[in-house]
């Protein structure tokens, strides 16, 4: 039996073994998230498994109040959740407006996998889920439920930077030949009931191309919605800007149709095909965790501005 054959890989999508140096990349400081997905590569070299693992992570923590189980609700009281997954073939699978399910990031890869379709939504989405052998559970924690009693005497909305758009986790992986990543969050705190982010929305929250690099998003979604930034980043890293310039010139170009004074955050970060990594986000204190042969860490990016609220 061949190696390839040992490690599960079959030859059309093998990896080479000599040059296999994955680098992992999360939004925000989900450093667990990024040393399960290497695990899980390891043990599998199956990258999107490997994204999804790591992604399951933070989707099933309670105290991750962004992401999954524990994500803060809609200003009805209800947790609905959105993800999407891209793999290095360009295929992709969505979930938006997910209610009663842990992991939309695993309902997304059956998504792709099973589907003739990208996004499922809502109802569709979850009797999708539940075909497939998830269970419906309550996402709402006692803590959530209090913050959101909380936040019900005033009702008042107005995401806040870092703080209602803070800890969506974005994960992007290389393996040392191909690229994958997916994207999981709860959304806004108190949104309108029906609102979708850019989490979800292949081009906007996240996307893949294997020839150039991946960009994944996180912040107000609506600003990275019509910007299309994922998307804008890999064309700017096609045009040959690094990952960390791409993503700034990015949100340049965000901050270019801005008005008023700048009362939002995006963060975006990328990797290419040399597993070259880098982030840029409007405000600062935002960063990723970084996952390498080397290194297990988080990095701050560069920002415009400092907020100072
Ligand atoms: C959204 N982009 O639904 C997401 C929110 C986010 O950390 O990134 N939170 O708009």
């Amino acid at each position: 039996m061949g190696l390839l054959s040992i490690l599960g890989v079959s030859p059309s999508m093998s990896i080479d073994i000599q040059s296999f140096n994955p680098v992992f990349i999360a939004t925000w400081n989900n450093l667990d998230a990024v040393r399960v997905a290497g695990e899980t590569l390891e043990k599998s070299t199956d990258l999107l498994n490997a994204v999804v693992s790591g992604i399951n992570l933070p989707e099933n923590n309670p105290n991750d109040n962004s992401v999954g189980y524990g994500g803060r609700p809609d200003r009805d009281g209800d947790v609905t959740l959105d993800a999407c997954i891209m793999d290095m073939h360009g295929n992709a699978g969505a979930v938006t407006y997910l209610k009663g399910i842990k992991n939309p990031i695993s309902v997304a890869l059956k998504v792709l996998q099973k589907t003739p379709h990208v996004i499922l939504s809502g109802q569709g989405a979850q009797d999708f889920a539940v075909e497939n052998g998830f269970a419906i559970e309550d996402l709402l924690t006692e803590d959530s439920k209090k913050a959101y009693l909380e936040w019900k005497k005033e009702s008042q909305y107005k995401p806040i930077i870092n703080i209602e758009n803070h800890d969506t986790i974005g994960l992007l992986g290389f393996d040392g030949k191909n690229l994958s990543g997916g994207c999981s969050t709860s959304g806004l705190a108190y949104k309108m009931a029906g609102r979708v982010g850019d989490s979800p929305i292949i081009g906007a929250g996240l996307f893949v191309d294997n020839e150039v690099g991946a960009c994944v998003a996180t912040g107000l979604g609506e600003k990275v919605l019509t910007s299309c930034a994922s998307f804008l980043v890999v064309e700017l890293m096609r045009q040959g800007f690094s990952p960390e310039n791409a993503c700034k010139r990015a949100l340049k170009r965000i901050l270019k149709k801005q008005i008023e004074k700048c009362d939002f955050q995006v963060g975006l970060i990328a990797l290419n095909t040399k597993g070259e990594h880098g982030g840029f986000s409007i405000y600062d204190n935002f960063g990723y965790a970084i996952n390498t042969r080397d290194e297990l860490k988080y990095l701050t990016t560069d920002y415009f501005y400092k907020n100072e609220d």
